[in-house]
């Protein structure tokens, strides 16, 4: 095999009711996956279906079509933006002729890639087990030689089952790693002391750890590609003369796969005992309204939703909009707002505090941080109403 990068396709499906850019959208964001995976991205295609074919989600003409383009560009993988069923990809696999991948396949191929603690890789690995689980029939795997399988397969019980038995067996092994791995860190936590919690959510690439970094002056990897950060830092941060403790994890995303956030549990841990959010978003992505419905809800799946926030809106020095032309009387759009105007829009709509800030031209900073320092200290004196010697 070459190590010239693969080049893939991209397949995305809409609906008569969806809007073709916003499905253009989506297929942006899964081409940044595929290219922080490592592949070329080399054209999308997006078919208008009612409903997905139960066979072979896209309807046959279409998928003749990604055929011919394939094997004329040389292309190496189809990737789609939803998940498949087994048998989808089956069928999908064989028209083709080249490897088929959905965004859950993606998503759990490039958190393996970036898992670097054991903790972090077996969280992956759980969720890649889970993925695998129920896609085994018709896969012809041979776990069970790597395994030495004498005496592991009963009379009667086909290759598939043997597998199936061999992955579950390894699922509880992993879980019970990761249970291992879990009661240190309670106990770690425990020894925190009681210092209050805030913890940095957010959208995937909108600049949570550029932000720790400023605010504590550490130096994690932050970069312009999705999930960078996979495990939970935490990092005493002192303003003032007032200590908490800061913490920074894994971005979500758009259908973040279930199994991830299940095996991801307990990194969310941090953010679900956490007094204080800090949901970070990029004001400069044209979907930042849609990211936030996002991260609201993967909140409310890890119950950590109706915590105490503050809406950190990052990245305004790359803010960018459309000015209307005076003569144009079409009803503005989001896009046409500057950005003082979409301040005044969201603070009206909305009462959770908020803030306007650059992570990386450290503008507003010093706001942040008295923001941040009033909120703490009302959470501090609250929970240690006799306890005023931190100030
Ligand atoms: N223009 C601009 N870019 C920023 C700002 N803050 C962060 N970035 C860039 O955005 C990219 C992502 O930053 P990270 O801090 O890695 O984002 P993250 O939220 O931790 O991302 P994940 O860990 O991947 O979820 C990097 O290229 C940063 O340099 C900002 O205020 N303005
Ligand atoms: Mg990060």
């Amino acid at each position: 095999m070459s190590t010239e990068p693969e080049k893939a396709v991209l397949i995305g499906v809409i609906n008569d009711n969806q809007d073709i850019r916003l499905v253009n959208d989506y297929l942006d964001e899964l081409a940044f996956l595929v290219e922080t995976a490592g592949a070329i991205p080399v054209k999308k295609f997006i078919q208008r279906l009612d409903s997905p074919n139960a066979r072979t989600y896209i309807g046959s003409g279409k998928l003749e079509e990604i055929h011919q383009f394939a094997i004329q560009e040389k292309i190496d993988i189809v990737i789609f933006d939803d998940e498949l069923s087994p048998s989808q990809m089956r069928n999908i696999e064989k028209e083709l002729e080249i490897r088929v991948l959905d965004r859950t396949n993606l998503i759990l191929d490039i958190f393996a890639q970036r898992a670097k603690t054991a903790y972090a890789k077996t969280q992956v690995e759980l969720a890649q087990y889970e993925y695998l689980l129920p896609r085994l029939a018709g896969m012809w795997t041979h776990l069970e030689r790597q395994q030495g399988g004498i005496g592991m397969r009963g009379p009667g019980e086909t290759e598939i089952e043997t597998d199936r038995r061999i992955i579950r067996t390894k699922i509880a092994l992993l879980k019970d790693q990761l249970e291992k791995i879990d009661r240190q860190m309670i106990t770690q936590r425990k020894n925190r002391g009681k210092l209050v919690r805030v913890s940095l959510v957010g959208y995937t690439n909108v600049g949570k750890s550029t932000l720790m970094n400023l605010l504590s002056k550490s130096d994690l990897f932050a970069e312009n590609k999705l999930f960078a950060t996979l495990d939970a830092t935490v990092r005493k941060v002192v303003i003032g003369n007032l200590p908490f403790l800061l913490s920074d994890t894994v971005g979500f995303i758009r259908k973040l796969p279930h199994h991830l956030v299940e095996s991801f549990k307990s990194t969310l841990d941090e953010v679900r005992e956490a007094d204080l959010l800090l949901h970070v978003v990029d004001i400069s992505h044209p979907g930042f309204e849609e990211q936030i419905g996002i991260v609201n809800q993967t909140l409310q799946e890890i119950h950590a939703a109706d915590k105490p926030t503050i809406v950190v809106f990052n990245k305004t020095d790359a803010y960018s909009y459309i000015p209307k032309e005076e003569d144009d009387l079409s009803p503005r759009q989001r896009e046409n707002l500057t950005l003082e105007e979409l301040k005044n829009s969201w603070m009206a709509r909305n009462n959770a505090p908020s803030i306007f800030i650059s992570a990386l031209k450290k503008q507003n900073i010093d706001n942040l941080r008295g923001l941040l320092y009033e909120t703490v200290k009302g959470i501090h004196v609250t929970r240690y109403p006799y306890d005023n010697f931190l100030y």
